[in-house]
């Protein structure tokens, strides 16, 4: 089997995607995992050599060049499983759509945490982050009246991202209370995903 590093940070959702992708295929045991933490002011720590951006997560390979994003990596990790969690034919396009739309999500959530810690407080734009949230705020209700069929379905990839960006919502937008006008959503996550082994034994440390 291929010796596989990922350049792994517990708090950030990308990462827990790949997390999720390994525990439901059954791949843990063949991943090494490296801790690597960083932003766009310090990228000293992150894994460079193998990831010119600087970010994580990251899976260093034996037999190639690393891989990145999570995007990339969580279908390295479906197929070498060959667990299905792309789908096939019309389905396949329905599942990168949503990974896109969970990533997109998390982009503005992530942006929005940027803007708070790595901006001195006097140069911070309120716009810009409300900007931010108005992204997420608008692909939470699209999930909520367009995406329940789907998610209502067999776990996929798509799936995947849509559970790590609520998580993250969870973890660092609380406040904002995402729930609250999205219950077939909230219903989807409280019951189901959130419920999965995979998501629970990848929650970020409380208080990070
Ligand atoms: N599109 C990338 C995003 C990865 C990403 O932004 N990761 C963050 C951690 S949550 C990071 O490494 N940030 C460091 C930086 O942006 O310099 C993916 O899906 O993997």
């Amino acid at each position: 089997m291929t010796a596989l590093t990922l350049y792994h940070s517990p708090t950030s959702p990308y990462v827990r995607k790949v997390m999720i992708v390994l525990h439901e295929t059954g791949q843990l045991g063949d991943v090494t995992l490296t801790h690597a933490q960083g932003t766009p002011l310090d990228a000293s720590a992150m894994p460079l050599a193998q990831n010119p951006l600087g970010k994580v997560p990251t899976l260093a390979r034996a037999d190639g060049p690393a891989l990145f994003d999570s995007r990339v990596i969580c279908q390295y990790l479906d197929d070498r499983a060959k667990s299905g969690l792309y789908g096939s034919g019309p389905r396949r396009w329905e599942i990168l759509s949503l990974e896109a739309l969970g990533d997109g999500m998390l982009d503005a959530a992530v942006g929005m945490v940027y803007e708070a810690r790595l901006r001195p407080e006097e140069r911070r734009s309120p716009e810009i982050v409300e900007g931010l949230w108005a992204k997420v705020d608008r692909g939470l209700d699209m999930l909520e009246t367009r995406w329940m069929g789907h998610l209502a379905g067999p776990l996929d990839a798509g799936q995947i991202a849509i559970g790590a960006a609520l998580g993250y919502l969870d973890f660092r937008q609380a406040p904002r209370e995402w729930r609250k006008t999205r219950p077939n959503l909230a219903q989807w996550f409280g019951t189901g995903f959130a419920r999965r082994e995979s998501f629970i034994a990848t929650a970020p440390p409380a208080g990070a």
